[in-house]
């Protein structure tokens, strides 16, 4: 693999400036934005008023910590543009949650945001190594989903020359790739391994393609998922993360020459970390439940959103803003098996643990008398695979390193529902 680490006289200024100045510039605009949504948005103004509290009442980044919380259920129940902060007219972009699991989510975003979502998208992607020039293959999804439009506005202000494919449609994915010669790709992980198959059934070595890195999100993937790809395409796999409720993709961005967690751009994005059962924060290196306040939005201006991603707080190191590490999951996907808290992340380890499997599974959940039993579902490498001792093997490492007795189908090869964009990894029947 190249060496893709970005010059440090291209990174923005604020990547590298002392903590000093990144703590007393979030000071500044923590001010603002509470001021802006206690003022423009009657939510903010109800939630702050019940609780007793006052924008003025903030003087120090610790004193956020009094201010009421933000769930999903508040964004639903002002859906769908009671959470704007201006008026509708000076909204130019709408996006919105696919509303899967209830009344979809709706984000606003005015010209200024739009502007500094492609900043930190632009950021995310020099961090990848992608430069100005550099051809991207944008295979997140276009629409109302924050993923393609989110990483295009950011291609087009780094200066990248984009092929907005969007997802779907995998033959064409390794035509494109194969004939256009990308450097980078932007894909969900778990649509990557759909490419992946699909450059092995096309009879195309993919370690012989173009691709030099590759910008994996919008769901959760473990650093065996990473060697995987990586030694699957020879590239690079780094992580990015977001949500749409705080921008989008480009909230925060593991940098190619380090690869050690996520760097949260701060300057926009302020994190906390707090015990999802008492809502308190926990110090820096804590593991819990990540929660986030906007800084500079204007429409949609965020304060203490919980995000239910579970995550711990790392200092800085390739750039002077914290760090997240690798988010496990969302406490929504944790399955509790028997009184044992289990992530599809764990599953996904175990299975690439495992010599003969192919990457793809599912997880089924079943409640056939009065317990819940788990299934997990995968599927051969190829036809050289022994199921039976593949899938014992599997659930010896499940039972070895997570604590749990599951059950196993080791299927044929392409017998495991493939993903399109972000993966369903839970099937619960019970
Ligand atoms: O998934 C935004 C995005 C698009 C991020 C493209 C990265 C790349 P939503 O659809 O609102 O937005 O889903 C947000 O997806 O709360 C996490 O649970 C999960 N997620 C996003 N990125 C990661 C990641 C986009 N890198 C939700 N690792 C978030 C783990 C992720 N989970």
């Amino acid at each position: 693999m190249k060496d893709l680490t970005p010059d440090s006289n291209t990174l923005d200024p604020i990547e590298i400036a002392s903590r000093d100045e990144i703590v007393a510039l979030q000071l500044d605009r923590l001010k603002w934005s509470l001021n802006h949504a206690y003022a423009s948005v009657p939510h903010y103004k109800a939630a702050f008023d019940a609780t007793g509290i006052h924008p003025d009442d903030l003087t120090s980044l610790n004193d956020l910590a009094k201010f009421p919380f933000t769930t999903k259920q508040d964004l639903r129940a002002n859906y769908p543009f009671d959470m704007f902060a201006v008026p509708r007219d000076q909204v130019k972009r709408i996006h919105a949650s696919s509303g899967t699991t209830g009344q979809p989510t709706v984000v606003g975003y005015t010209e200024n945001d739009l502007a500094n979502w492609g900043q930190v998208v632009a950021r995310s992607l020099r961090a990848a190594g992608m430069q100005p020039g550099d051809l991207l293959h944008n295979a997140y999804g276009y629409g109302l989903f924050t993923g393609g439009l989110g990483i295009h506005l950011g291609a087009d202000a780094l200066g990248l020359t984009t092929i907005p494919i969007s997802g779907g449609m995998t033959p064409r994915q390794v035509r494109l790739i194969e004939d256009f010669k990308p450097k980078g790709i932007t894909v969900t992980p778990s649509y990557a391994l759909s490419v992946l198959d699909e450059f092995n059934a096309q009879g195309l070595d993919p370690r012989a393609s173009s691709l030099e890195v590759g910008i994996f999100g919008a769901e959760p993937w473990t650093n065996a998922m990473r060697t995987e790809i990586e030694q699957a395409f020879d590239m690079h796999a780094v992580d990015i993360y977001g949500l749409s409720e705080v921008i989008g993709p480009g909230v925060s961005m593991e940098c190619v020459e380090t690869k050690d967690g996520l760097h949260i751009w701060e300057d926009h994005f302020f994190p906390e970390i707090i015990n999802p059962d008492t809502g308190e924060p926990v110090a820096d290196g804590e593991m819990g439940e990540l929660v986030f306040t906007s800084l500079t939005k204007e429409a949609f201006p965020i304060i203490r959103y919980r995000t239910r991603d579970l995550t711990r707080l790392l200092p800085g190191t390739a750039r002077s803003m914290r760090r997240m590490e690798k988010v496990t999951g969302r406490s929504d996907d944790m399955i509790i098996l028997r009184g044992v808290n289990v992530f599809p992340t764990q599953i996904e380890e175990c299975l690439m643990a495992t010599p003969g499997l192919s990457p793809h599974f599912q997880i089924e959940l079943t409640k056939p008398d009065r317990m819940d039993q788990m299934r997990v579902l995968c599927e051969a490498e190829d036809t050289s695979t022994n199921h039976t001792d593949a899938g014992k093997y599997l659930a010896g490492q499940i039972k070895q390193t997570i604590g749990i007795t599951v059950a196993v189908d080791v299927a044929d090869p392409g017998q495991v529902e493939r993903s399109q964009g972000k993966a369903v990894r839970i099937v619960d029947k019970r």
